[in-house]
């Protein structure tokens, strides 16, 4: 027989067709798109299914160290099991460099916690916190060389901020080694002003979290971001963007030909600060950073992606227990929003959101949907095209989708480890009802049917030099 599996009868949809096709799948890998293609051990009937590249999330948090006493909701086990029943078939976690820890203890200790651990393939960027000139001079270029092709900094946060001249600094080694450079632009001085004096007036609520990093402070860091990136001459991720004002700062560098790119996520679509202001402390299962804005705001990130600005769309998935002093009801003593743990869950629910919002309600079409899910991710994190596409040669990372189908959003469709979504109630129509991850089964139909240990580490390619933004 030469085909594994066959996927008989369903519509294939790239970043840039759509068609009526068969596809092909032997050890692992598509081999054929076609009519008729012969006999397989087995089919798979796609009749009135999409069949869709798998989700590339490029951005989620898995056990990640959250400071004092807090742990994040999500290990690798659950995390990637979650990413498959929202059609997830590859995600890229971060692995957080401790200040005094070298790149390599991070990375011994973060794939020790991977290995055997994941139900969807998985590759890591690097966060740098403590860009010494080891770090910078040695560990980096090794580091890509090997594999680790892509790195996030931060501009705020008490241990995980840079100075304006340590990132000068990180992204010269960017550049040199033709790494991705992911920046997390908010501005610390700032948000601790503003922490502080609210705090002052007795301004502690989660609602306050919002306030102490209005669009100013996201806007300021974009700003100066791109900036620096400039004089270095690096391209760029802006991550998370959450508003109008750092999306036009984005824009404005695009038109001048820089290479920045942008990236939003579902919680700039779907939430405002309103979601904060709840009785006691439940609007603290909305505390993320940059804080969700207005509506304004979600309708700025809408046009970002309709005109391209952003080339993602990604979960930041960041889960804590809501119900748990060690997740977003911090110890007791700890009253402030200052302590809330930031970043909302999410990798299950970041697809069906926008297939939802963006496809079904006429906002963007059903390859831009592609292109924003799956395949920029691979082209922008150097996994194109063995991720991202169906083409002959590509793992056979699949999502089925069922387009018409109408779910409610329930925590317990979601199978994280977390205690909520923040979506609990919506409804959408379109839901993945199969997750393939090369070439195997993981999830059918609401039921786990892969194993953890079937997801694999990738090694990732430097994004092409001087590549246009996808
Ligand atoms: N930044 C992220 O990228 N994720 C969650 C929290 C944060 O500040
Ligand atoms: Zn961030
Ligand atoms: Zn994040």
């Amino acid at each position: 027989m030469s085909f594994d599996t066959i996927i008989r009868g369903g519509t294939v949809v790239t970043a840039a067709d759509t068609f009526a096709c068969d596809v092909g799948i032997r050890d692992g890998k598509i081999t054929a798109l076609g009519r008729d293609l012969g006999d397989a051990a087995t089919i798979i009937d796609a009749t009135d299914r999409l069949v869709l590249p798998g989700g590339i999330d490029s951005h989620v948090h898995f056990a990640q160290p959250s400071g004092d006493g807090i742990v994040m909701a999500d290990g690798f086990a659950s995390g990637t099991r979650s990413a498959a029943f929202g059609g997830n078939t590859t995600v890229l976690p971060f692995c957080l460099q401790e200040k005094g820890q070298t790149l390599r203890e991070a990375l011994k200790h973060y794939h020790s916690l991977a290995d055997g651990e994941c139900h969807v393939d998985v590759a890591f960027h690097l966060i740098v916190t403590d860009p010494t000139e080891h770090v910078l001079g040695q560990e980096l270029p090794a580091l890509v060389e090997d594999g680790y092709t892509s790195l996030k900094v931060f501009m705020t946060y008490e241990g995980l901020a840079l100075s304006d001249r340590e990132l000068l600094e990180t992204m010269s080694v960017a550049r040199e080694t033709g790494a991705m450079l992911m920046v997390h632009a908010e501005n610390f001085d700032a948000i601790r002003f503003l922490t502080d004096r609210l705090e002052r007036a007795g301004n502690t609520a989660p609602r306050f979290h919002a306030t102490s990093r209005p669009i100013p402070v996201e806007r300021e860091a974009t700003h100066r971001a791109i900036s620096l990136s400039e004089l270095v001459d690096v391209p760029i991720m802006i991550v998370h963007v959450s508003n109008r004002e750092a999306m036009d700062e984005i824009r404005r560098a695009q038109q001048r030909g820089l290479r920045v790119m942008g990236e939003t996520c579902p919680q700039y679509l779907m939430l405002t600060e309103n979601d904060l202001d709840q009785l006691n402390m439940e609007g603290a299962k909305y505390v993320c950073s940059p804080p969700p804005r207005d509506v304004a705001s979600q309708q700025a990130c809408w046009e970002g992606l309709q005109q391209k600005v952003f080339s993602v769309f990604s979960s930041d998935h960041c889960p804590f227990r809501y119900d748990d002093p060690q997740g977003k009801l911090a110890p007791k003593g700890r009253t402030s929003f200052r302590w809330v743990p930031n970043g909302i869950p999410g990798v299950a629910t970041r697809l069906p959101i926008l297939f939802s919002e963006g496809v079904v309600k006429g906002r963007i079409d059903l390859n831009s949907f592609v292109a924003f899910s799956a395949t920029n991710h691979a082209k922008i994190y150097g996994l194109y095209p063995r991720k991202g596409t169906i083409a002959v040669g590509s793992d056979a990372d699949i999502a089925l989708w069922d387009p018409k189908r109408k779910v409610t959003i329930r925590h317990q469709l979601i199978h994280d480890g977390s205690d909520y979504t923040p979506y609990e109630g919506l409804e959408v129509t379109g839901w993945p009802v199969l997750t393939m991850v090369r070439g195997k089964v993981v999830v059918d139909d609401g039921t786990l049917v892969g194993s953890k240990d079937h997801g694999t580490y990738l090694p990732r390619a430097k994004p092409p030099a001087g590549a246009t933004i996808p």
